[in-house]
């Protein structure tokens, strides 16, 4: 299987820590967004939004990071995506609020007080900053919460919900989240950045 990426990518990152988590071997296509290869007609040809990451098995080809991360749970027997259907829609649950609501506040956040400074796109917006803190802490409240009496997302053990939520949390540092009162969510997130999957993947690293 192939897989187009791009290393600094929390969406790549997810679906490539799937894939070493599970010993699935992969052809890495790296697609340099900074220079625009997502833009080229061959990659359109592959994923018409133009971007990354993107597996290809054969002919089939999928794009969207969560489809993957799921698709690749699906080719070996594993814990991360058992078999029974309350589990699966449980991480579903999870993986479908990292789309819409917890990738929502993290982004701007990673993009204002990381990506401007260091791509010398200009200051960081106190305005989006203090908005897109505001809603931060909404959404982080309900993940702490959850995560106060559990060690991972979904029943007992890591799953493919904890690298979808954990993916936002790459440039939590540089991205300067405000995640002091949150001791739970902490303790969860090193416990992921303890997984040799996750420090292969660390695009800070
Ligand atoms: N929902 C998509 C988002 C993919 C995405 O936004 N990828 C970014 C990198 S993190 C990208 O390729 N951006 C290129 C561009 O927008 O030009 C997924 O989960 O795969």
């Amino acid at each position: 299987m192939k897989l187009y990426y791009f290393p600094p990518s929390p969406n790549t990152r997810k679906a490539h820590a799937v894939a070493i988590h599970l010993g699935l071997p992969l052809d890495l296509r790296l697609i340099d967004l900074q220079q625009g290869e997502q833009r080229t007609p061959e990659f359109i040809a592959l994923n018409p939004t133009g971007r990354t990451p993107v597996l290809q098995d054969g002919d089939f080809i999928l794009w969207e990071s969560t489809a993957i991360m799921q698709y690749l749970a699906s080719q070996v027997p594993n814990s991360l995506w058992p078999e029974d259907a309350r589990s699966r829609a449980d991480i579903m649950r999870w993986q479908s609020w990292q789309l819409a609501h917890w990738h929502g506040v993290c982004q701007p956040l990673q993009y204002e007080n990381f990506v401007k400074p260091l791509l010398q796109l200009g200051e960081p917006d106190p305005q989006v900053v203090q908005e897109a803190t505001e809603r931060f802490h909404q959404e982080a409240a309900v993940l702490n919460d959850h995560l106060a009496e559990r060690e991972f997302l979904v029943g007992d053990g890591l799953t493919l919900a904890d690298f979808s939520v954990a993916s936002d949390l790459t440039y939590a540092g540089p991205g300067q989240f405000p995640l002091t009162d949150y001791a739970p969510l902490r303790a969860w997130y090193a416990r992921i950045e303890a997984l040799p999957a996750w420090q292969q993947t660390n695009p800070r690293s």
